[in-house]
Order: C-alpha cells, then structure tokens, then sequence
C-alpha cells in the first residue's frame, strides 16, 4: 500500500451521481483511482435504464474502494447528492467530493480541491477564477452558465465566481453543521443551496481553479425544468435574504433608540 497523500484530512469519498452513464462510469472510476488510489467512490444511481447500475456493480465487486447506492428513479442531481452525503456521514468519512460522471470534473486535478481544503470548509473547483476555464462548451451554455452565476451573485450577494459548478470537496463536518434536512432544490440549483448555506453559516469557502471539460460520451441532463427551478429559487432566496436583512435593520435601530436610557 502507498502511503495516503492527504491522511492528514482522514477518509476521503468522492460522490459520484449517474443517469445513463454506462460508457463513461468504467472510465471516471478509473481515473479516480489512478489518480488518487486511497480515497473511496460512491455511485449514487438512479435506476438508469441503460444498466449504469449493474456496470457500478461490477466495478464495486471487483474493488473494495467502490461502493454503489441504488435509487428507486430519477429524482435530480440535488436529491442523489444528499443521499450520498448521508451516506458518507453514517460510513465515517472526513471529506465528501462531489464530482460528476462524464470527465467534466478531472480527477488528476482533485488533488488541487484537497490541498485547498486544508483550510477551508468548503472548496469549489471553479471555472471562472483567474487559471480556471471551460474546454468545448457552445456559447449557448457558457452565456446561460456565465449569466447564471452573475446573477447568482447580485441577487444573493455571496462573493463566489462560481457557485453552480459541481467538483467540490466539504469537510463532514461542514455537512454536519449545514441543516440539510431543509434542502428541497432537486435540480442544479442544489449547488448554489449548497454554498449559500456553508457562506451564511460563516464558514470557510475557497474557489480554486480547474479546468472543465465538456462530455465526449453521452448526454447532458439540463433542461428547461431544472433552469426554471434554479432561476425561481435564487429569486426567492434573494427576495428572503434582503427582507431578512431589512428586518435586522429595524430591530437594531429599535435597540438603539432604546439605549442609553
Ligand atoms: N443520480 C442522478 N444523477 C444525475 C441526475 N441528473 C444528472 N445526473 C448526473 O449528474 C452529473 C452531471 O450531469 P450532466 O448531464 O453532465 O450535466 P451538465 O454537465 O450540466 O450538462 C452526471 O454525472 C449525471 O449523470 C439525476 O437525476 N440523478
Ligand atoms: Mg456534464
């Protein structure tokens, strides 16, 4: 057995969620394991009809660092996410990683998450920090994701470039201290749940630079429901969070008024 590189940060999975992945599963669990042979994969699988979930079978058999979470159906990326975080928490491991199936998120950079993490809470591997960058995408998807996290930015005033990105690395402890029982975002928008959450919580969170690679194999799973959820949702926490905000003006000029006397 080498030796751990990141032993110092305890038991390490990463989560890996699929729907009909079958050609690109075999590739990203191999290069997970290459590229870091001690940490641990979960697949968390929603039932995928093309048999994602009997090839994360075969791969869990023949390796005892593979672990497979089968799901009743699809039911979105955020809803897989916390089944596989509770997963994680109940098996004792000291990171969770969240890393998508189809080679977007390289695992020979998860290095570069993990180091970060040293200090930090929370990390996100993000496209949109200086050194980081978006490999094939059509301008189509770079606007929407782009003006995504620009309006993510303004309307929830957290100060990430990019909170929608999904190759992150939490401490459990910091899914620990998150309330996640109260986190209904099914789609995409999971995602900036999630850092708005760890931001609000005053915890710590770190962007680090990666480069994101657009699939070669398969299809991509956005569509219009899970942009509409995502776009309705930061409008209403936006909407919360400065009526929060308003409040707490109020109530501490009250308290001023009244000291003093
Ligand atoms: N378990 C599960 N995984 C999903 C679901 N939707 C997407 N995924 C996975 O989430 C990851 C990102 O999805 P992808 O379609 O590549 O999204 P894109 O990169 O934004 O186009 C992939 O590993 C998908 O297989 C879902 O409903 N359930
Ligand atoms: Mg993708």
């Amino acid at each position: 057995m080498t030796e751990p590189i990141f032993g110092d940060l305890g038991r390490i999975v990463v989560v890996i969620p699929t729907y009909n992945e079958r050609e690109n599963l075999p590739l990203i669990v191999g290069r997970v394991r290459a590229a870091l042979p001690e940490v641990h994969i979960l697949v968390a699988d929603d039932n995928s009809p093309d048999g994602t979930g009997d090839i994360a079978d075969e791969l869990a058999a023949a390796d005892d660092h593979i672990h497979v979470m089968h799901r009743a159906g699809k039911q979105g990326l955020g809803a897989a996410y916390l089944a596989g975080f509770d997963w994680a928490l109940e098996h004792g491991y000291d990171v969770v990683v969240e890393m998508d199936a189809d080679g977007s998120h390289q695992p020979e950079q998860l290095h570069l998450l993990l180091e970060a993490l040293r200090d930090a809470d929370l990390v996100l591997g993000s496209r949109y920090v200086r050194g980081g960058s978006v490999v094939n995408w059509p301008k189509s998807r770079e606007v929407l994701s782009k003006g995504g996290n620009i309006y993510t930015r303004v309307m929830l005033g957290i100060p990430l470039r990019d909170a929608t990105g999904g190759y992150r690395a939490f401490r459990a402890e910091t899914l620990r201290k998150l309330d996640l029982t109260g986190v209904e975002s099914k789609g995409y928008c999971f995602q900036v749940d999630l850092a708005r959450r760890t931001v609000q919580a005053g915890l710590r969170v770190r962007e680090v630079p990666i480069e994101f690679v657009e699939r070669a194999i398969g299809d991509s799973k956005m569509d219009q429901r899970i942009v509409t959820e995502a776009l309705w949702r930061v409008t209403v926490w936006g909407a919360q969070d400065k009526a929060e905000k308003v409040r707490r003006a109020v109530s501490g000029r009250k308290a001023h008024d009244h000291g003093g006397w």
